[in-house]
């Protein structure tokens, strides 16, 4: 305990005096040898980048969580708990993937989740008004980031009569919270929202790790014949979160030195994320529901795509980007009548991980009219 404390202590001390220093140095090096203009998402992008990488595996548990989710108390109701138990069917494409150890081998568990309304109009109608499942990024072990707030209220003022719905998933960095824990709670969302409240226009949408989890969920929902969201919207998603991007000499290539530069998120970050979440209990290395690109089930996208309008949005600047448009082609591979490049995937052009959900624009007019927002508005709005 008094271990915890002090490295606690010790990070944030490191924030305050180390931290100020590197940025400086990180975003002279972007504008001199880059020649990029130093704007604010610069800064914000290193500041993540380079905050993250001063603490260690216990940092999310002892100092970035609580801190997350004291702010975003200010901006939240409580959460709601819900639970349930996963079906026979669902357990069926479970069970071949389980070892001996794992919790999941017993249909006795119960699976609790927590969630919020973010937004919901009085007279919301679940038949006829959308619902938008929110499932927030962290690499799976860090808890909502209160910068998306932004993001989520200007939605919701964008949207008045679309109800969101946050979902605060069991985390990586608590011991409970291995895989497949956050598609199982997800899927378990979904079952309420579709069958206890009746909504039929759902929309899923999740950012980085949120969007690996929506990319699994939607092959999870296939395979367990339910009935599929109308829409999804991965931004940036975290394509393959177990793979070791190392072997294949992506991080050592040279575009990939200059995208370690200008991206909120780094290579060692995400080594630390995937060391969190590799589960002990479970056959992941060829699972198509967690490294949804090295392990594409072209057989079941093909069958995913025509019920669910998807939507993906990721950056030039992003490091995550080599993994994301192999994912993209194919994705394209399968010919669906209901995915086209040209519609379905928005490249921002000098965006970083995630940019859109962290923009800082206050103006709703101003706002809604950023290329990557507008396009997502577009996308929510179409019929
Ligand atoms: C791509 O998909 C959109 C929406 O489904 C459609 O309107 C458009 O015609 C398609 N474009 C191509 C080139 O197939
Ligand atoms: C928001 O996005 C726009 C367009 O990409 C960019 O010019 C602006 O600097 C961003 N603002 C902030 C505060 O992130
Ligand atoms: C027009 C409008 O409501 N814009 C809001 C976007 O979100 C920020 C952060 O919550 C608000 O400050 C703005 O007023
Ligand atoms: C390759 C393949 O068919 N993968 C899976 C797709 O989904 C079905 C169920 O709908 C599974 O049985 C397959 O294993």
């Amino acid at each position: 305990m008094k271990q915890m404390e002090l490295s606690g202590i010790y990070f944030i001390l490191k924030i305050i005096l180390i931290l100020p220093v590197r940025t400086a140095i990180y975003c002279y090096n972007v504008w001199y040898n880059y020649s990029r203009k130093i704007t604010p998402s610069f800064v914000r992008r290193i500041l993540m980048r380079e905050a993250f990488l001063l603490g260690d595996y216990s940092t999310c548990r002892i100092v970035i969580n609580p801190v997350f989710e004291f702010i975003d108390s200010f901006f939240l109701d409580t959460y709601q708990e819900i639970s349930g138990y996963v079906t026979e069917k669902d357990h069926e494409l479970l069970r071949p993937r389980l070892k001996e150890n794992s919790i999941f081998l017993s249909r006795e568990n119960c699976i609790r989740t927590k969630y919020v309304w973010y937004s919901k109009p009085d007279d919301f109608d679940n038949a006829r008004d959308p619902i938008l499942i929110f499932s927030h990024g962290g690499g799976f072990a860090i808890k909502l980031v209160p910068l998306s707030f932004n993001f989520l209220n200007n939605m919701s003022k964008h949207f008045p009569r679309m109800g969101i719905i946050i979902h605060d998933y069991t985390v990586t960095a608590s011991k409970e919270g291995e895989h497949p824990l956050q598609l199982l709670e997800t899927v378990l969302l979904y079952n309420y929202v579709t069958q206890d409240l009746n909504c039929e226009h759902v929309i899923l949408m999740g950012e980085s790790a949120g969007g690996n989890i929506v990319l699994g969920t939607l092959q999870f929902l296939q395979q367990s014949n339910r009935k599929l969201p109308e829409k999804a919207i991965v931004l940036s998603p975290w394509c393959n979160p177990t793979s070791d991007s190392m072997d294949s000499g992506i991080r050592n290539s040279l575009a990939y030195s200059v995208n370690k530069m200008m991206d909120g998120l780094s290579f060692e970050g995400l080594d630390i994320f995937t060391q969190l979440l590799l589960p002990q209990s479970y056959v992941f290395d060829d699972d198509p529901m967690l490294n949804v690109e090295q392990n594409f089930d072209s057989i079941n996208w093909t069958n995913v795509l025509p019920r669910t309008k998807l939507l993906i949005v990721y950056g030039t600047d992003e490091i995550l980007q080599h993994e994301i448009k192999n994912f993209i082609k194919k994705l394209d591979s399968t010919n669906s009548n209901n995915f086209n490049i040209s519609y379905n995937v928005f490249v921002e052009e000098n965006g970083a991980h995630i940019e859109p959900v962290l923009n800082m624009t206050l103006n709703l007019e101003k706002w809604s009219r950023l290329p990557a927002i507008s396009k997502i508005l577009e996308f929510i709005g179409s019929e």
